[in-house]
């Protein structure tokens, strides 16, 4: 439901489309296993055999997620590389390695990066492809063996975001499954619950922060598959307001770019489980630095939250990989708040394409 403020800012299909994640979730994942693409890709998915997650844009990022979470919950190895690297560079993408399994991710289905790639595996190197796309009656279906499909996620908006997080779940499910990840579809509640319950909240707290705070550079801190996840969310910003954003694996900060911390300079922490203390040494120390932070966690410490000038907390309880997706939320919110108050529209970013395509 969109809300009932007037804010202008309110109006827009991005920031519907942002708000209708938790509800596009439960309506793309609770049929997935019942797909016949999903099943197709189990007895796959269960046998040991390397995995490369392909995309361009925001489906690069989401393909750098879904491979860390994939060797996270099976054990298998996983990689991922953007479209242009598997034409430009094939020996360096190692596609002739013995029983690679190919995924091709498109939210269009039309990217011509994209499909060029799924041909050249398919065609020259032999190689299974795994489509998935929001797209019904894609080029990309065409190409593919099989093909995940979630119209659901597919948005009006030129910039992706529910596209990003289901795709993206979809993924992590089809991991889980195949490990038999005990509990799955009670963590997927769980998540989306949660999200439901918050994300109105949160995308107030990010209008009045943005309304109060005027910043010069943007950071976005992650390690393991989060990293791939701050990625996305510096993608956002500067997508959706022409603001200059960076994301770095978060110890790699201290090496150098933390430089340029200072009070204009805001620098959000995607807190992992696994690396919370590690990461929360360094968040520690950029607010010493003078940086304003704003702290993604699923539950954050006391030191966290008396540092964060703005905490997103979930505490939902759940494994890591089912936390990629909510934990992007933010970050989107971010980009689209920081595009308002620029008089800037986030439904119509400059410079961009809906779909790259290439004569
Ligand atoms: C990939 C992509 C998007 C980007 C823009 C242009 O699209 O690069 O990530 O936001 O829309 O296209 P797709 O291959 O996922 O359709």
């Amino acid at each position: 439901m969109m809300p009932a403020s007037s804010s202008p800012a309110r109006g827009s299909h991005t920031l519907a489309e942002i708000l209708s994640q938790p509800e596009v979730w439960r309506s793309c994942l609770h049929g997935l296993p019942q797909a016949a693409a999903f099943q197709a890709m189990q007895t796959k998915a269960r046998s040991r055999r390397p995995w490369l997650f392909i995309g361009c844009g925001t489906s690069f990022y989401l393909a750098e997620a879904a491979a860390g979470s994939w060797s996270q919950l099976t054990g298998h190895p996983a990689r991922a590389l953007p479209a242009s690297e598997v034409l430009l560079f094939p020996q360096s993408a190692q596609l002739a390695e013995p029983g690679l399994q190919s995924v091709i991710i498109s939210r269009s289905g039309r990217t011509s990066e994209a499909l060029r790639a799924a041909e050249l595996l398919r065609d020259k190197y032999k190689v299974a492809t795994l489509g998935i796309t929001c797209a019904l009656q894609s080029e990309l279906a065409k190409t593919c063996e099989s093909t995940i499909v979630l119209p659901a996620a597919d948005e009006k908006s030129m910039v992706m975001t529910r596209s990003f997080t289901s795709m993206l779940f979809a993924l992590v499910q089809l991991a889980a499954e195949a490990a038999a990840v005990p509990n799955l579809s009670s963590s997927l509640e769980t998540v989306e619950t949660a999200l439901a319950s918050t994300i109105e909240k949160w995308n107030d707290r990010v209008e009045t922060f943005v309304a109060s705070h005027t910043f010069a550079d943007y950071i976005y801190l992650g390690q393991g598959p989060l990293f791939s996840v701050a990625r996305e969310a510096a993608l956002k910003v500067t997508e959706m307001s022409h603001s200059y954003a960076q994301a770095y694996h978060t110890l790699e900060f201290r090496h150098g770019p933390k430089s340029i911390v200072a009070p204009h300079t805001c620098i959000m922490f995607l807190l992992s489980e696994s690396g919370m203390q590690a990461e929360t040494e360094v968040l520690l120390e950029m607010k010493d630095l003078g940086g304003t932070i704003i702290s993604v966690s699923d539950r954050a410490g006391d030191s966290v939250r008396q540092a964060s000038d703005l905490l997103f907390e979930l505490r939902t309880g759940v494994s890591e990989p089912f936390l990629l997706a909510p934990f992007v939320v933010p970050g989107q919110l971010l980009g689209y708040h920081t595009g308002v108050k620029k008089a800037l529209n986030p439904d119509e970013p400059k410079n961009l394409s809906r779909v790259v395509l290439l004569d």
